[in-house]
């Protein structure tokens, strides 16, 4: 079974990271293949740069190969390589890689899924639905986006598409009561995981920031734990300004982990090694496009691994 799922992960984060060119395995063979010498260095660091490992990332690795043929300048094209693989897999593996969380059978596993607008929140609070649901999980989703009254019937047109619950709100309701509410119904239906989507944020706007802290609060209210997760939704194609969202997010409300949208647009899949290293938030999910099963469970080794393909 896990077997299973681990194949097609692979088959689908291979398809994707070669849709966006992402692939540097065969540069990189090309590349050995010739003279080891400091112009091969300097072209090694260029790839990882092409590749959105960022400047720093893709000069740090480009170090940790010359460092290593200067103690031995025997070592070959594939033994490079690996170590190369090895380094970017272990730099993902602190902290440890995480697996789809277990909710707790007492009380429901309540997630927050947080972001600026337009990152892909709503649809990836249907991903995730849809991934509890295929393991046998009773969903709830509460529509805490009370913002605009469409955030509402997006949430409710995939809530009834997947045919699971929703608890909104009335237009300009307070996002906290709606949190609430989903959470009370969580327990009253004996929901496994209730996901709350929230309105889109920008991390400058200070008192929409402090209603991040509120929502979360009246999550806490109903269970001490909760929320368990709280998920910040980034778009992969942001850059820069990415890693200052999470930056700013994690100083209102503690984010446990991130789910990089849109890595079927225009980022190359190595920009989800820069945010790891930039950060050392878990990326918990990668969104892979805007069909409800285009959420991938990140998995660091199947990630390099295809990766280096
Ligand atoms: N290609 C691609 N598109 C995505 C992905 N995730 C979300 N989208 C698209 O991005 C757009 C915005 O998605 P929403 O889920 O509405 O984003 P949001 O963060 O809820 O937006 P606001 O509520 O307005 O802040 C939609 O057109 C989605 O289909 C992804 O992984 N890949
Ligand atoms: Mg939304």
């Amino acid at each position: 079974m896990i077997f299973n799922f681990l194949k097609t992960s692979y088959t689908a984060i291979k398809k994707i990271l070669t849709k966006t060119g992402s692939l540097i395995g065969n540069k990189l063979r090309a590349l050995f293949q010739g003279p080891i010498d400091e112009e091969a260095l300097e072209k090694l660091e260029q790839i990882l740069y092409e590749a959105d490992l960022g400047v720093h990332y893709a000069q740090e690795l480009t170090n940790h190969v010359r460092n290593r043929l200067k103690k031995d300048s025997s070592l070959d094209s594939a033994a490079l390589i690996d170590g190369l693989r090895q380094e970017i897999l272990n730099n993902l593996l602190t902290p440890p890689k995480n697996a789809i969380p277990n909710p707790s059978s007492s009380a429901p596993h309540v997630i927050l899924v947080v972001g600026v607008n337009g990152n892909g929140k709503t649809t990836s609070v249907a991903k995730l639905a849809r991934l509890y649901q295929k393991e046998g999980k009773k969903v709830i989703v509460g529509a805490a986006d009370t913002f605009r009254a469409a955030a509402i019937e997006q949430l409710e047109t995939w809530a009834g598409r997947l045919n699971i619950d929703i608890v909104k709100g009335n237009n300009k309701s307070d996002p906290a009561a709606v949190a609430f509410d989903t959470v009370s119904a969580g327990k009253a239906r004996g929901a496994d995981v209730v996901i709350i989507d929230t309105a889109g944020r920008l991390q400058t706007k200070t008192p929409l920031m402090q209603e991040l802290e509120k929502i979360r609060r009246s999550c806490n209210k109903l269970s001490a734990d909760a929320p368990q997760e709280t998920l910040l939704v980034l778009d992969a194609t942001t850059g820069q300004n990415g890693i200052d969202q999470v930056k700013t997010f994690h100083e209102f409300t503690p984010i446990t982990g991130l789910i990089l949208t849109k890595l079927d647009g225009s980022a190359k899949g190595g920009v989800v090694l820069s945010i790891h290293k930039q950060l050392g938030v878990p990326i918990k999910y990668i969104g892979v496009g805007e069909g409800v099963d285009d959420l991938e469970i990140f998995d660091a080794p199947t990630f390099v691994n295809a990766l280096f393909e």
